[in-house]
């Protein structure tokens, strides 16, 4: 704590002196919750235009009962875990995607459905790790969801996103809204930037790791942090497999990719490769590190590469021929690419300045024919702390500022002409936010069919805008209609802890089926064992099936019964019980909950769901349908008879 405090003290007296890094510094201090009171006085009028601009702005955004939203937004929910779905624009939450959480309504975690895709892709030794934890991780903190891409925008196919704290990136079936593949990144840790390659399609899960760490990671090296690495990783979204990984310099913090197929590029801070604040912000530029995917997939082919953990590990630290490395100011954060397919916009976070590349300067880079900074095309001072910026379809962008607590709109090309000389302020308007925002994001505005209508600003702190909920608030996310010359705020949306990022996409490219196929993929393993024990999971089974001290379960539930009212095992037995639901009307699921035993699920229109347990309570224990789906829901129930151990 002392440490902590020198180094605030340190950068306090910085920003007397006045340098913009030093103020940068001061203000994400006080977001920290260090001199609160400097960011509040600092925020109290920009609520009150706000406000005052939502009145101006009326119903503009509001979507009548009944009426449908025109876009699905997939919001991340950070140290929550999973994903949720909001209808955009009345910013309604319409369902959460259980991901790298434990989820109780949903029965994530508990099925062996749930469990097989919570363990199948991790490490050995993590699996072993969780051995006498439960065997799953029952939190993550997921930040950065995205569609999969065809042809530079999206095909609603997957929604990719990655998990900071246990390493994972997960993939979701649009067809369903389920998870359906989860993998640990090995060779690295804290996976944070993720994006999917937008051309010719997904293809590559581009995903960085924060934190450095010894490789391995196994306690031989400790404290020498000169001996900590790096590495920028694509994952095959088509096969949830690392294809490959890229050791670098400095630590990776976001990363995106153009839309010709050829680059990925990734912020980078902490050049000076420290393990303490005071190390990682001392030099006055980090980099962007640019990725040449044609040349590093050729060193793949030809081995130049050191194999580890059963993957390729290309050398891509300054000077080699598979990257470049961008010299930016200072600790960049995000990085964006804009819907052109030119520009690239490199957010400066502790410099008050956006970089902006132009992705058809890369190949002349690559081949030395022009210097690093040569790329970069312009870099206007937009304010202090800049995040992360979003576009429009007619050329504008849209950056967050985060200590100043502001969206920032400007023009791109008017950028490109300050930066060669012209007397132009790329600037077209600044718009207060409540308060501190993260990312941001427009509709479609990360593919080709960028769209001019709406901005959501995802703000970490919301203060005074709520009726007070306790010590923890919640977030804001706000929206502002960009159809106009101006932004218009209308309307604030309260989230729980805590969106990071999100992205909304027309509704037309979202097709979710209402109920599930009989042949999906997500209960192979019941279907099995259903064959091995001759039944069919349709029509369930009249009594257990045993097989020593095992005991197989097989039941069908339609409205409002299950197949078995009733069943009968031993103390100690391991006890599956296999659910199918056959009702085929959309929205009838129902659920199973065992008392007693901590087990609840939901089972979905003609899914079939399972789970596993010892039976190590003796006694009579009810199961009950717990999704009200009927007017005789109540009396959806049975009996588990568990006979004690004969003394
Ligand atoms: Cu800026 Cu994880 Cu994309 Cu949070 S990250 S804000
Ligand atoms: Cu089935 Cu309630």
């Amino acid at each position: 704590m002392t440490d902590n405090n020198d180094r605030f003290a340190l950068s306090r007296r910085g920003l007397l002196g006045g340098t913009a890094k030093a103020a940068a510094f001061a203000g994400l201090g006080a977001a920290a919750g260090l001199g609160v009171g400097a960011l509040r006085s600092g925020t109290a009028t920009n609520a009150l235009v706000g406000e005052a601009k939502a009145a101006e702005a009326g119903a503009k955004g509001a979507v009548a009962p009944g009426d449908l939203d025109d876009y699905y937004g997939f919001w991340s929910s950070g140290q929550s875990g999973e994903i949720r779905i909001f209808g955009v624009p009345s910013m309604r939450e319409l369902i959460r995607i259980p991901v790298f959480n434990y989820c109780g309504a949903t029965g994530w975690g508990v099925t062996n459905e749930s469990r097989k895709i919570l363990t199948e892709g991790l490490q050995p030794e993590t699996r072993k790790f969780l051995e006498s934890r439960g065997g799953i991780f029952l939190n993550g903190d997921a930040h950065h969801p995205h569609m999969s891409f065809t042809d530079g925008t999206y095909d609603g196919r997957y929604i990719f996103i990655n998990d900071k704290a246990n390493s994972r990136i997960a993939r979701i079936r649009c067809d369903i809204m389920r998870t359906d593949r989860i993998i640990e990144i090995p060779n690295a840790c804290d996976m944070h930037g993720m994006r999917p390659q937008k051309y010719p399609r997904t293809g590559y899960i581009f995903v960085n790791q924060e934190h450095r760490i010894p490789m391995p990671n196994d306690g031989k090296i400790l404290d020498d942090a000169t001996q900590y690495r790096c590495v920028f990783t694509a994952v095959d979204g088509d096969e949830m497999k690392v294809a490959w990984q890229v050791l670098v310099d400095g630590n990776l913090d976001n990363t995106d990719c153009d839309y010709q197929g050829k680059y990925a590029f990734s912020t980078c801070y902490n050049s000076e490769e420290a393990t303490d604040l005071a190390g990682m912000s001392e030099r006055e530029q980090d980099w962007v590190v640019i990725f040449n995917i044609a040349r590093i997939e050729e060193a793949v082919r030809n081995g130049d590469y050191q194999e580890m953990s059963g993957v390729p590990v290309v050398d891509g630290r300054n000077g080699s021929p598979y990257t470049r490395y961008v010299p930016i100011p200072n600790s960049p954060h995000g990085i964006n690419t804009a819907p052109d397919g030119n520009h690239v916009v490199v957010n400066g976070k502790l410099s008050p300045t956006v970089s902006v590349l132009d992705v058809r300067r890369f190949d002349d880079l690559f081949d030395d024919k022009i210097q690093p900074r040569d790329v970069v095309v312009a870099e206007p001072e937009l304010g202090l702390g800049p995040l992360h910026t979003a576009f429009d379809g007619n050329g504008n962008a849209y950056t967050t500022l985060f200590i100043d607590s502001q969206v920032v709109k400007w023009n791109i090309e008017q950028a490109r002409k300050a930066f060669d000389g012209d007397q132009v302020d790329p600037i077209l308007q600044k718009v207060d936010v409540a308060y501190q925002p993260g990312h941001n994001s427009t509709v479609m505005g990360e593919t080709k069919e960028a769209e001019s209508n709406w901005l959501i600003s995802l703000n970490k702190f919301s203060k005074d805008r709520f009726l007070n909920t306790g010590p923890l608030k919640p977030e804001n996310d706000q929206l502002f209609d960009i159809s106009g010359d101006q932004m218009t705020l209308v309307h604030d949306g309260p989230t729980f802890a805590e969106p990071h990022d999100c992205i909304i996409v027309r509704r037309d490219i979202v097709n979710p089926v209402s109920t599930y196929s009989r042949d999906d993929p997500m209960w192979e393993e019941a279907r099995q064992w259903a064959e091995k024990d001759g039944v069919v999971l349709e029509d369930g089974a009249p009594e257990p099936i045993r097989d020593g001290n095992k005991v197989r379960v097989y039941m069908f539930s339609v409205a409002p019964t299950f197949s078995l009212t009733e069943f009968t095992v031993k103390e100690g037995d391991e006890v599956t019980i296999f659910i199918t639901n056959i009702d085929d009307i959309e929205d009838l699921t129902h659920g199973f909950t065992l008392t007693g035993y901590g087990i609840a699920f939901e089972i979905g229109p003609q899914a079939t769901a399972s789970v596993t347990f010892t039976a190590d309570k003796p006694g009579v224990h009810w199961y009950y349908c717990q999704y009200f789906c009927h007017a005789l829901h109540m009396e959806m129930r049975g009996r588990m008879l568990v006979e004690p151990r004969s003394a």
